[in-house]
Parts: structure tokens; sequence; C-alpha cells
């Protein structure tokens, strides 16, 4: 059987987020990498498996998706049977919804404050971009907010779902890993009891640190 193919460099978030389910998933992959800085991904040739010119596309035989969460539910789905098994629930319908209810969270209340904070004070330094001290302000009092609810919840339970590691974990750690390894505002995410302690629970999991070897690998020159 053909491997399935994920198109985009594992610094990518969104990559990355694939990446992770699919080494907790023990589903082996082709990477195929997409030179951004060259504007690969805006090619007509990549924009027929991605058609916003985005990165990743995934592709497994003759399907092809696009958004790194919606590949993530289809790769749980199908391979249901192989690595963790209890990646994105069973067929508890209360259990399900309770997933998606967190990757919910993760992509419209997290991501948005989490990654504008990475942008601006990770990458924008890197690129020679300038920084813009208002949207800094604004993303880090907003992801403080959004913060302060998981505190709570994660002093309720283990995990956000419950008292397993699912993908509604998982989705968190490309944008916090960023967060806490690029950035001077780690300690929003490593300061607070139950954010912190579940922080370093789901940052420490294989599948993530083999993530972040990848991302560090730096790509051989052409
Ligand atoms: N919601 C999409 C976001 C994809 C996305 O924004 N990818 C970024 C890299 S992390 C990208 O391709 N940026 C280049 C561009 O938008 O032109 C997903 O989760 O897959």
């Amino acid at each position: 059987m053909a491997l399935v193919k994920v198109h985009g460099p594992p610094m990518s978030t969104a990559v990355s987020r694939v990446l992770a389910c699919l080494l907790e998933k023990d589903v082996q992959f082709q990477l195929i990498n997409v030179d951004m800085a060259k504007g690969q991904h805006k090619s007509p040739e990549y924009l027929k498996i991605q058609p916003f010119g985005q990165v990743p596309a995934f592709q497994d035989e003759d399907i092809t998706l696009f958004e790194s969460r919606a590949i993530c539910r289809y790769v749980s789905e199908k391979y249901m049977d192989k690595g963790n098994k209890g990646l994105f629930g069973s067929s508890n319908p209360l259990a399900k919804a309770s997933i998606e209810q967190w990757l919910e969270a993760e992509s419209q209340n997290f991501n948005p404050p989490s990654s504008t904070l990475v942008f601006q004070l990770a990458f924008a330094p890197m690129m020679k971009l300038k920084q813009d001290p208002g949207a800094i302000k604004l993303n880090e009092e907003k992801l403080k907010k959004v913060l302060d609810v998981y505190e709570r919840r994660l002093g309720e339970s283990r995990f956000l779902a419950g008292d397993e590691f699912t993908l509604a974990d998982l989705s968190h750690l490309p944008n916090g890993q960023y967060l806490v390894s690029r950035t001077d505002r780690g300690e929003l995410l490593t300061s607070r009891k139950n954010v912190g302690r579940w922080w370093n629970e789901i940052s420490s999991r294989d599948s993530w640190k083999k993530v972040v070897e990848m991302q560090n690998v730096k790509p051989a020159k052409a």
C-alpha cells in the first residue's frame, strides 16, 4: 500500500499538527517538501491539491485533503485500530463531543491570539518584518483570558477532553511549542499551575518530540 503523503515543511504549525497525529497513530508517511520561500505553494501544480495555496496538503491514495484539523480527524478515523486508538475518542457520542468541543476551542479561541503572538514575536524578527506592539498587547490579553478558562478546566481533568490525551490536546502543540521555545511569553502557559502541568505532559510525548526534531533539521541546500 502506498504511503500517505504530507506536503509542506515541518516548521509550519499546520503541517506539524498533522505530523504529530500521524506519529501518534503510527501511520507511516512520506513528507514532501514545499519550498515556500520560492512560492511553490502558489504554483498551479500545488493549487490542484490545496486550492488556497497553503500548507499542508495531504494525500491518501486517491483522497486529497487540506485543513490540518480535518486531516487529523480523517487520519484518526481511518486508522482507528492503529497506534493511539483513543486519539479521537470512542463511539460514545458524549466523549466524542467533548473532544470536538476542545478542538473547536483550540481553533477558535486559542489559535487566533497564540498564532498572532508567535508570528509577531518569533517570525516577524526572523523575517526582518516590523513588529506591531498593539497586536502583541491585544493578543496577549486575549490569550490570558483563554488560558484562564483552560486553567479551570485542567484543574478538574488531566487532559482537555477527559482522562486521556486526545486530538484536542495535540492540536495545541504547534503554537504552544513556538510560544514556549521561541518567544519570551512562554510563561503564559508554563506559569499557570494546571496549564503548566498539562503543557509539560503533552509536549513530552514521543510523537511531539519527534516533530520538534524534524523542525530543527535544517533543509538540505538545493
Ligand atoms: N487552517 C489551515 C491553515 C493553513 C495555513 O495557514 N498554513 C500556513 C503555514 S502554517 C501557510 O500555508 N501560509 C502561507 C500562505 O497562507 O500563503 C490549516 O490548519 O491547515
